[in-house]
């Protein structure tokens, strides 16, 4: 039976009174986290205590931007004593998603994913939505409350990311509250939020990478050695990619023991899963998209076939490869 918001509403403000301490349970997101403020700002002054808790470590440069511009207060679960709290709430996940979730008995799960077998006094899983900062937005709406520019700014942000900028499964109800959301937020922490993609230990691998990247035509390959952190290479790869007369970026970088491989490609012509399936498949793993994609090859795979230690003759072996399997010269 579809119930309306406020009818929704109603039954979600009749879980609680002022006694009540509570826990939110979520895997840190932009979108996991506006939804908890939203659920914060929607309590607020009808329970006693409402602590976010968050279960993966935080590390995105975006998403601890957000934290701290939007003064997010999050404790992590290692530092949560269950027994302190009476009322236990989800949501942006489920509890089969992650085996630490176990621990708790959810009274509210409110999410978007897929639904799987989910107990609770109240569930609203809506999983054609594109974030469940949307559903959030429909219960602060229905709630008469208008969000103060850091929760509007959060929400915004959250079905930003979560659509991709609309570009993945979005409803019309994403667009409206979007539309809402905008009256609401400050442009300038939105691009801020937005804009901290990096870190300042990451510059020195774009250096590394300007100066040893190989250009084949409308190719840019580089390999950065080891790097600290495998997401540098996402990054690197899509800088590339913003040179007009580039079509494909592959950026390579040594990770945890392991080969990673970044391809983007501008997605108009050959296949990014295929090539990098082609030519890294047999040697690892690889996969992806018409425009991403990405391998990683476990180190002691290779050692015979490949001095790795030597970067120049890494990557032409890497290249080599990539050309070698993609039919081209
Ligand atoms: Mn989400």
């Amino acid at each position: 039976m579809a119930l309306s918001v406020s009818e929704r509403l109603r039954r979600f403000y009749d879980l609680f009174s002022g006694n009540d301490n509570i826990l939110i349970v979520i895997d840190a997101d932009p979108d996991s986290i506006s939804s908890a403020m939203a659920v914060k700002r929607l309590l607020w002054r009808k329970v006693a205590n409402i602590t976010i808790s968050n279960i993966n470590i935080i590390k995105r440069p975006d998403n601890l931007a957000m934290i701290r511009l939007l003064d997010v207060c999050l404790v992590h679960i290692d530092e949560i004593d269950e027994g302190s709290f009476n009322r236990f709430i989800m949501v942006d996940s489920q509890p089969d998603h992650h085996e630490v979730f176990a621990r708790f008995n959810f009274d509210v799960i409110i999410d978007h994913h897929p639904e799987t077998d989910v107990k609770g006094s109240f569930i609203d899983i809506r999983p054609k939505y594109g974030a469940t900062a949307t559903i959030m937005t429909e219960y602060l709406r229905a709630a008469k409350i208008k969000p103060a520019a850091k929760l509007a700014t959060g929400l915004f942000y959250a079905i930003k990311t979560d659509t991709s900028n609309f570009e993945r499964q979005t409803l019309i109800e994403d667009i409206r509250a979007f539309q809402f959301l905008f009256r609401h937020i400050n442009t300038y922490l939105a691009r801020r939020i937005e804009q901290a993609d990096l870190k300042l230990e990451f510059l020195k691998y774009f250096r590394r990478a300007i100066q040893n990247m190989h250009r084949r035509k409308n190719k840019i390959y580089v390999h950065l050695g080891s790097v600290v952190n495998p997401d540098i290479c996402v990054l690197i790869a899509d800088f590339f990619m913003r040179i007009d007369s580039v079509n494909w970026s592959i950026v390579s970088g040594i990770y945890a023991k392991k080969l990673i491989i970044i391809f983007r490609n501008d997605g108009l012509r050959r296949n990014a899963g295929n090539v990098a399936r082609l030519s890294f498949g047999r040697v690892g793993s690889a996969g992806g998209h018409k425009s991403m994609a990405r391998s990683e090859i476990a180190l002691a795979d290779i050692k015979d076939l490949v001095d790795y230690k030597n970067e120049d003759k890494f990557l032409t072996w890497i290249i080599k490869k990539i050309n070698k399997r993609a039919g081209e010269k």
